[in-house]
């Protein structure tokens, strides 16, 4: 039998506010079931039901409380499977933070005079509450209640103070779906904000649709999995129980505002703090790198170059979420099975990697020099469930560390060598200083070369099987400069001599 205190635990919960466009269509309803059964990883501070450009004179905060009434008859199953360090929520605490935005659209909410909704005075309060850990502020909707709570920050303190109280926030919206989203970008260009920007309502150009969206916005045909986002699917593993009979049939796409808090979901994959790490809720990165001042929070699209399903390359924005798929539905399908039953030995659950003797979910980094060589054990992870065997799969990202477009000439290949039979300790080697170590341009050697990135999937056999990450970070160095030459300092010293004229 599995014993709870063997479970994952999760140290520091991330703070999460939610601003959801409930009922505009039923996709909301169906993130906040799956949000639920994570809620013992994050500090829920505030559901607030919100307008959008589909819903724009109501708000329904009445849906989110049927769902947390279907989750309260399943909080006691949950728990029997979660560590008992990381307690889920209670039902009735869940209950007192689901408030109402304004029941108005866009920037008919927001303005000196206007009063903020009971929504925008509780994002308040949780901005100005004195804590250090930045603020998640997930929106599925419109973003008028963010909009009309940081004017009030502007209009009631310094511009040093309200600057102080914007870099605790960090929001990922879902494209625009108001007027309020480019004012926000436009006023407060500081703000950590992560958002696929496009033509209005072409959301088919939008990362978060790797979801589930290839169906019916037409891309990458071939390379994402249909097969655990049908229809038949949800309803054999999601929609069973009290909490998955919440969970509606979907009419357009499921769960397009899931991938907010899929990148936040603490599986060992993801750094929230940086968006171009990639994780389960996709890739993103700064719209301006420059670094300079303060008009940098903003992150949108890049690419992941995938191998799709048909076997071929598939090369999009979609694919840094789509990649992901059969792990995230999966991992879903296990927990909505912890919602139905106390008995552990019904269910499935993850495995806990210890990898290098450390324990946790953190990132493990290392400096090391190009061309050598080093261990990573991960031999004392272990599963949980009695019966369970695992596998171990190291594999590079390297998209992460492409500057251009193009990785394959870009990002040097990390060699990974198993050094034993179970694949649980391997030896890498660090490309060689003139792949890894020298400018794009010039080919000049620098000290400190690229970042590299290597994950370590860890599977167990139960059912469904579940995977947990850890994600290696190597900043590769070249102390003596070696592996200089084939550049140029200008382009113009690769042209031939000018021939003189006389
Ligand atoms: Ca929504
Ligand atoms: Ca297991």
């Amino acid at each position: 039998m599995a014993s709870p205190d063997q479970f994952q635990t999760f140290p520091s919960k991330p703070r999460v506010f939610i601003l959801s466009d409930i009922s505009n269509e039923p996709d909301d309803a169906e993130s906040l079931v799956r949000y639920l059964l994570y809620s013992n990883q994050f500090q829920t501070e505030g559901l607030v039901a919100c307008t959008s450009t589909w819903m724009k004179n109501k708000v329904c905060p009445q849906d989110m409380h049927k769902i947390v009434d279907g989750y309260e008859k399943v909080v006691d199953n949950l728990n029997a499977h979660a560590n008992p360090k990381d307690p889920y929520p209670s039902a009735q605490s869940l209950k007192s933070l689901i408030k109402k935005g304004a029941e108005s659209y866009g920037m008919t909410a927001v303005g000196n005079d206007i009063p903020l909704s009971e929504g925008g005075e509780l994002l308040l309060e949780r901005i100005l509450a004195p804590i250090d850990e930045p603020l998640w502020i997930l929106c599925w909707g419109g973003t008028n209640v963010l909009a009309s709570v940081l004017l009030r920050i502007q209009n009631t303190y310094s511009a040093a103070d309200a600057l102080k109280l914007r870099s605790k926030l960090r929001t990922y919206t879902i494209s625009d779906q108001d007027d309020t989203g480019a004012w926000i970008r436009n006023n407060y260009p500081d703000l950590f904000y992560i958002c696929s920007v496009h033509g209005w309502n072409q959301y088919g150009m939008a990362a978060w649709c790797g979801i589930s969206g290839e169906g019916w916005y037409g891309f990458d045909k071939g390379g994402p999995d249909a097969s655990k986002i049908s229809k038949a699917w949800i309803k054999e593993n999601i929609q069973i129980g009290p909490l998955g009979s919440t969970y509606p049939d979907y009419m357009f796409i499921p769960e397009g505002d899931t991938p907010t808090f899929l990148y936040i979901i603490q599986n060992g994959l993801g750094v929230p703090e940086r968006p171009e790490y990639g994780s389960w809720g996709g890739r993103y990165i700064a719209t301006d790198i420059s670094g300079k001042g303060t008009a940098n929070g903003h992150f949108s699209d890049t690419v992941d170059e995938v191998i799709g399903l048909d076997g071929q390359k598939h090369k999009s924005n979609h694919a840094t979420i789509w990649r992901w798929r059969d792990a995230f539905q999966t991992d879903f399908a296990a927990r909505m099975q912890w919602s139905l039953s106390t008995d552990l030995s019904k269910a499935n659950h993850h495995p806990v990697v210890v990898l290098n003797g450390q324990k946790g979910l953190q990132p493990l980094s290392f400096e090391l020099e190009a061309g050598s060589t080093f261990q990573l054990d991960a031999s004392a992870s272990y599963d949980p469930d009695p019966n369970d065997k695992l596998t171990f799969k190291w594999y590079q990202y390297r998209d992460p560390s492409a500057t251009q477009w193009s990785v394959h000439h870009e990002v040097g290949l990390l060699e990974i060598k198993d050094l034993n039979e179970a694949g649980s300790i391997v030896e890498v080697k660090i490309p060689p200083p003139d792949k890894c170590c020298v400018e794009l341009i010039s080919r000049a050697a620098v000290p400190k070369g690229q970042v590299l990135h290597l994950v370590l999937e860890v599977q167990d056999n139960g059912s469904p099987n579940l995977i947990s990450y850890r994600r290696v970070i190597i900043q590769t160095t070249n102390e003596k400069l070696l592996g200089a030459g084939g550049g140029a300092e200008a382009i113009g010293d690769t042209m031939r001599d000018v021939i003189p004229s006389h």
